[in-house]
């Protein structure tokens, strides 16, 4: 298992050299260029072939009559070249078609020998290659990474007795209880047929329409408009399985369970007004974040918990465990940690690996089984179904990305691009070629399903126990914190005001006060809007439900600044003894730094050391950026205070609620930003170098949300 970081950029493989390969002169050369460009001349490097094989002299014209005259047919390196690039782009995926991957592994902590056979989960300590992707779902794949979306979050597990597939989102129920409505819900959500947009973004007359008209929604929308929506980063999100599956014993006996990834760094989302400007001024943001990590050896790291439960809490449970809109509260049945899932490892490719990786929901190894989950059973079908469109083939299991790292042996054949055929003469079974007949089945070892008594008439029905769409909503609203509660109804009156249909915003209000009282009046007020009457309930809501610690963003961060990043806005003459305290004291706290200065070419600090910048004022907002400081020079600060960049690198930070450090001489930059008067307990001055570190302590706390009631029109009222 591989568990060294590879940093970005470097390549895993060298390229092949061809034997005795020593080339002349290079183009550059000839053209005069010096080879500056192309460091080619002389050396031992590869010879560019034609993809069967044959060296090629020039890459730069195509063979023609004379200089001046028309292009030859017969130029094959030409053709080849053109007819490869004219192919290179694969659909899409319909959904999560923006995503992001990294390999990596998953290591047991607690042996679940007893309730499951599965091998992955018998031996503490044993690793299994991972591999996992993480997505927006409605954006296609040019889409910017912060839209307020679900995140998916699929890991590819390549156990000894095959791959395990987790197709999971970062929300731990669903929008739809049946596979059937799968293609409306994306419909909706996606650009409207007519008009192509809007694109990556779900505030829009469409998927209100469908939401408002799909009152089983409702719970998801809760989580879809919170922040939960909004991560920080991949690295600072959860992970569900969703549905229920089931492990199966050694003999076969089944209890269920519901998988949950856990991130070490614990939990973070960022402030909406500043997704949309992260949209803007970094478009890659999570993919970069993670990128960075692993290049810098910060591995990302989740824990793997699973709830386990029997029949007799399932029928004592108040909602159906097949239903996935529903969750089952960890305080009801805790989540148990059994292993950890670390990522290590960028790829060296993307489209090999991240763009060719085909998740399956029915991926599942011996010991794990499917549930009647009516979400579930319909995406059995159309993993599988999917990526015959997208691959090409049915032959994708042998791209090594989708390959099992153990062995196989069965008699499927041919088909496109098939890299691996069945040998020797049979290629059926039973046979009697004995030992040279290939593979047998293995009853013992093999895959059983559980034996589970169905029976029921054949209809098209929906089981009376997945009635009730609201109860679970609201308890998810209760369990917020009040800051959180805030912010999602923010994003309700958001999403709704850019709907043109008073009749949709008015039925998505209906639902809401089934879920809360406030939570209605307040976005009703919100959108100007006169409270509606209650929408037909197929259920009452429960109103008893307790609220939950575990669901809320803010109750369960980090604590600390481990895995942040801090933006230090620096000037020419700053402290130089102050700003190598805060390095020091970012390191201290595991956690990262850029320098911005007004040049990217960076700044000579009052001590005569000079310090590179990562980026120049106007690339690098205080959006990118968990917490910021300002550590200037008299004269810095008043070249900043006389720029819109400057004063937004400020103003932004103070509205998105961050902790903001400074050396006294910024007071200049703060009093033409308009800030001098509205400081707060989140911005500490730094007299010193000594500061430094408490500074650091301090944006532990990630956010000054107290501060959002002095920023915000919405929360002052
Ligand atoms: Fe799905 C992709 C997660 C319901 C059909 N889905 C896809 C991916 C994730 C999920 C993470 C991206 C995998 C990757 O990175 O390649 N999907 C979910 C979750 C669901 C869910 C957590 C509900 C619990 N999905 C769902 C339904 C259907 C699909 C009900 C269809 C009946 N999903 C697909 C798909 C995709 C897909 C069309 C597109 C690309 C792919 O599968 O490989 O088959």
């Amino acid at each position: 298992m591989a568990s060294k970081g590879k940093k970005p950029g470097e390549s895993a493989k060298t390229a092949p050299k061809a034997p005795g390969a020593k080339i002349e002169t290079s183009y550059a050369e000839r053209q005069g260029a010096g080879g500056e460009t192309h460091q080619v001349a002389g050396g031992e490097v590869a010879a560019l072939t034609t993809a069967q094989g044959a060296p090629v002299a020039d890459d730069q014209n195509t063979l023609r009559y004379g200089a001046r005259g028309p292009a030859l047919l017969e130029d094959f390196h030409f053709r080849e070249k053109i007819f490869h690039f004219d192919h290179e782009r694969i659909p899409e995926r319909v959904v999560h078609a923006r995503g992001y991957g990294a390999h990596g592994y998953f290591e047991l902590t607690k042996s679940l020998s007893k309730v499951t056979r599965a091998d992955i989960f018998q031996r503490v300590g044993e690793r299994t290659p991972a591999f996992v992707r993480f997505s927006t779902v409605a954006g296609s794949k040019g889409s910017f990474d912060l839209a307020r979306d679900v995140r998916g979050f699929a890991v590819k597990l390549y156990t000894k007795e095959g791959n395990w597939d987790i197709v999971g989102n970062n929300i731990p129920v669903f929008f739809i209880q049946d596979a059937i409505k799968f293609p409306d819900l994306v419909h909706s959500v996606k650009p409207a047929p007519d008009r192509a947009f809007p694109q990556a973004q779900s505030a829009h007359d469409n998927f209100w329409d469908f939401i408002s008209l799909t009152p089983e929604s409702f719970h998801m929308i809760m989580w879809t408009m919170s922040d939960r929506a909004i991560p920080r980063s991949f690295r600072f999100m959860e992970g569900f399985g969703v549905h229920t599956f089931r492990f199966l014993d050694a003999k076969d006996r089944s209890t269920f369970v519901k998988f949950h990834w856990k991130p070490k760094l614990g939990l973070q989302s960022v402030a909406w007004n500043e997704a949309v400007k992260i949209n803007g001024a970094d478009p890659d943001f999570h993919r970069r974040d993670l990128w960075d990590a692993i290049g810098s050896g910060d591995f990302p790291e989740w824990e793997l918990g699973v709830q386990i439960f029997d029949e007799d809490f399932a029928e004592s449970f108040a909602f159906d465990v097949l239903d996935p809109t529903k969750f089952i509260p960890e305080d009801e049945v805790p989540v148990q940690v059994v292993g950890r899932l670390v990522l290590d490892r960028a790829v060296d490719n993307f489209f090999a690996e991240t763009e060719q990786v085909a998740f399956c929901t029915q991926n599942v190894p011996p010991g794990i089984d499917f549930s009647n989950d009516p979400l579930l059973q319909g995406r059995n079908f159309s993993y599988l179904d999917t990526q015959l469109k997208r691959l090409g083939s049915p032959n994708f299991t042998h791209i090594p990305i989708n390959a099992p790292k153990c062995p196989m042996a069965h008699f499927q054949q041919d088909g496109h691009m098939a890299m691996r055929n069945p040998q020797g003469r049979a290629n059926y079974e039973p046979n009697s070629w004995g030992a040279e007949g290939g593979p047998r089945e293995d009853p013992a070892r093999g895959f059983r399903s559980f034996a589970a008594e169905e029976t029921g008439p054949k209809t098209r029905l929906r089981p009376e126990s997945f009635a009730d769409h609201y109860s679970q909503a609201r308890q998810f609203y209760i369990s917020q914190t009040p800051i959180e509660q805030k912010h999602l109804v923010d994003a309700l009156v958001f999403e709704l005001s850019k709907c043109e249909r008073p009749d949709i915003r008015s039925r998505v209000v209906s639902h809401l006060r089934h879920i809360d009282g406030s939570l209605a009046a307040t976005v009703a007020d919100g959108l100007g809007l006169p409270l509606p009457e209650p929408a037909k309930a197929a259920r009452p809501t429960i109103t008893d439900l307790p609220p939950s610690d575990a669901l809320s963003i803010v109750r369960n961060g980090p604590g600390s600044f481990a895995g942040r990043k801090l933006g230090i806005l620096v000037t020419d003459g700053a402290d130089a003894a102050l700003f190598t305290a805060l390095v020091a004291a970012v390191k201290k706290e595991k956690a990262v730094h850029e320098v911005v200065a007004p040049k990217i070419g960076g700044v000579t600090l009052s001590d005569g050391t000079k310090v590179a910048a990562q980026q120049k004022i106007d690339g690098g907002p205080s959006v990118l950026f968990d917490a910021v400081a300002v550590i200037a020079s008299k004269d810095g600060a008043t070249l900043l205070a006389g720029d819109a960049a400057a004063k937004d690198f400020a103003t932004d930070a103070f509205a998105h609620c961050k902790f903001i450090g400074y050396s006294s001489e910024a007071m200049a930059l703060f009093e033409k930003a308009g800030l001098a008067d509205d400081l707060d307990e989140g911005c500490i001055e730094l007299t010193g170098a000594r500061d430094a570190g408490a500074f650091l302590k301090a944006c532990g706390a990630l956010r000054l949300w107290e501060r959002e009631a002095r920023v915000d029109l919405d929360a002052a009222a």
